[in-house]
């Protein structure tokens, strides 16, 4: 079945409600539409997207901020069967060049005053349209010109719905995809166990690229008809008064940690609010505690992947542990396995693998890829470590591979570095994450080089500049004669975390 034909056949009695509301910032205009509004518009779009050339099963790349129209834009490629692949706004030319052409991607829908910026890129694409707040750009200018596609595609569960890439620890980028069975199964699981209520009200604070803001709270308040505030960004003033009429927030643990850096928040902040999730990166007790201290509230902790949608969850009505990341979900069978392929004991840390209906099925047009990570009987190998306790619970220790979680977006070195590499004067690169206050981990590189400093980090500034979305690149660079390595020759990189662990100050 096609996932929007759930959400019209669920928000059918709530046509004329308010779903999305996007209260009066500088940064977009006002705005507030109804659920019969939103689907409409789907139809709009969806009709300039076809009239464009757009067919079942191709790929639509889009790279646009926040606004009901970008939402609309997801919901409209649903609609004609097309497989949407959202891209995080702070990927550069170069980065969007390789997702154009790997996805093989029909159409480009970015933001409009970019198209130049990205016409090399676009060369690989046959369409590009503009898409901006207050309905401005080409695609909603060619909406008005067309007739609305007004049906909804027939799509087995087994089509792909979308594609959202996650970085490699290759250097390369891979197309997660994800079924129509996969984002109907996984929504309808946490709508569910979250105890969604006809009155929710959710607060929407998340970027609409990535798994978390797009399908997690997105489609619980579309299962729901609840209404949405729809934030562009993330500024505590908003935040704080916004709260003052939600039921359900869901964020990253930075999030949370710069609430809680402004002392006024506290419990009357939230007193209309049910229930705060947290996800995308490791929260640590100090701030789930200090949470807890300052607003009475148990931040529900979850743990989730862009390949699986959301595996874990701490329970909504029983205990909320801090530093752990709760049960599975209805329809996720989760196991922990040591190195040599038995069951962990309880309380023994081994290997996360997962099966069920919410996990995609594998990588765009990389079949080994896919396999490597796949056990015969389907079980998918997380990259985390983590054990059970004696009821279920699962507690994560780490990941298996060296990936940083940056205020919630992933980070893979081996991405950085081999943009490092190239610089002139580098001799290596090692890229690690130390802790840090206000994202969790910082990046930072050690370069091994015998230039000069200053000179160098120019060097290097320009060429992530140039290859790297911002929120890539190293905070800081440690100049080096040499990177410690062991007896194998690898670079030890724990060794270097832990001698720098205190450079961005008290986590
Ligand atoms: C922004 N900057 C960052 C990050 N975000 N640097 C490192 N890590 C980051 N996450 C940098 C910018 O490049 C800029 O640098 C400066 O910080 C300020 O930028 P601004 O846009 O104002 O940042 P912000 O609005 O303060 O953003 C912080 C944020 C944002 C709100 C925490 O990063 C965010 O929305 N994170 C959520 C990510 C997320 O949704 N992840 C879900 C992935 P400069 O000043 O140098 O130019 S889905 C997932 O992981 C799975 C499935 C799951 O389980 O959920």
């Amino acid at each position: 079945m096609n996932l929007l034909q759930l959400f019209i056949d669920r928000a059918a009695d709530h046509l004329d409600q308010p779903c999305l509301t996007v209260p009066a910032s500088s940064a977009v205009p006002a705005e507030q539409i109804t659920f019969g509004q939103l689907f409409d518009r789907s139809a709009q779009l969806s009709g300039a997207l076809v009239a464009g050339g757009a067919a079942v099963g191709d790929r639509v790349v889009a790279q646009v901020d926040k606004f009901p129209d970008a939402f609309a834009l997801y919901l409209a490629c649903l609609r004609a069967g097309l497989v949407y692949v959202p891209l995080n706004t702070a990927y550069t030319p170069s980065e969007v060049a390789f997702f154009l052409t790997d996805a093989g991607a029909h159409t480009l829908v970015c933001r409009p005053g970019t198209e130049d910026s990205l016409a090399d890129a676009a060369a690989a694409v046959a369409v590009v349209h503009t898409l901006g707040a207050a309905h401005s750009g080409s695609l909603p200018r060619r909406a008005a010109e067309v007739d609305p596609f007004v049906g909804v595609t027939d799509r087995s569960d087994d089509d792909l719905a979308c594609m959202l890439y996650t970085s490699g620890t290759t250097g390369r980028s891979k197309g997660a995809m994800l079924t129509h069975r996969n984002l109907a199964a996984n929504g309808q699981a946490l709508h569910q166990v979250w105890a969604f209520e006809p009155a929710d009200v959710l607060l929407h604070i998340l970027p609409i690229f990535h798994v978390h803001g797009l399908f997690v709270a997105l489609h619980c308040a579309l299962l729901n008809a609840s209404e949405v505030i729809f934030l562009p960004g993330f500024d505590v003033p908003t935040v704080r008064r916004e709260l003052l009429r939600s039921t359900v927030m869901m964020g990253v643990p930075t999030h949370y940690t710069r609430l809680l850096d402004d002392p006024a928040f506290g419990a009357a902040d939230c007193a209309n609010v049910r229930l705060f999730t947290s996800g995308s990166a490791p929260m640590t007790e100090q701030v789930f505690n200090q949470f807890t201290e300052r607003t009475g509230h148990r931040i529900c902790e979850r743990y989730g992947m862009t390949e699986t949608g959301i595996l874990t969850s701490n329970p909504y009505d029983g205990e909320r542990v801090a530093g752990t990341v709760g049960y599975p979900l209805p329809g996720v069978e989760l196991k922990v396995l040591t190195e040599d392929g038995t069951p962990a004991a309880v309380g023994e840390n081994g290997m996360v693998w997962v099966r069920g209906e919410h996990v995609g099925p594998g990588y765009w047009q990389l079949p080994e890829k896919t396999a490597e990570e796949r056990s015969d009987d389907g079980f998918f190998r997380t990259g985390d470590v983590g054990c059970l306790d004696s009821t279920g619970r699962l507690t994560l220790a780490g990941r298996a591979g060296d990936m940083i979680i940056s205020g919630g977006y992933n980070v893979y070195p081996k991405e950085i570095e081999l943009v490092l590499d190239e610089t002139p004067g580098v001799v290596e690169s090692a890229v690690v994450g130390l802790p840090h206050p206000d994202f969790g981990e910082g990046v930072v590189a050690f370069v091994a080089t015998d230039h000069d400093d200053t000179a160098l980090t120019a060097a290097l500034e320009a060429a992530c500049s140039e290859h790297l979305a911002r929120f890539k690149h190293p905070k800081h660079y440690f100049f080096v004669d040499a990177l410690p390595r062991n007896a194998m020759g690898k670079v030890q990189k724990a060794q270097l975390r832990a001698e720098h662990a205190g450079h961005f100050g008290p986590s």
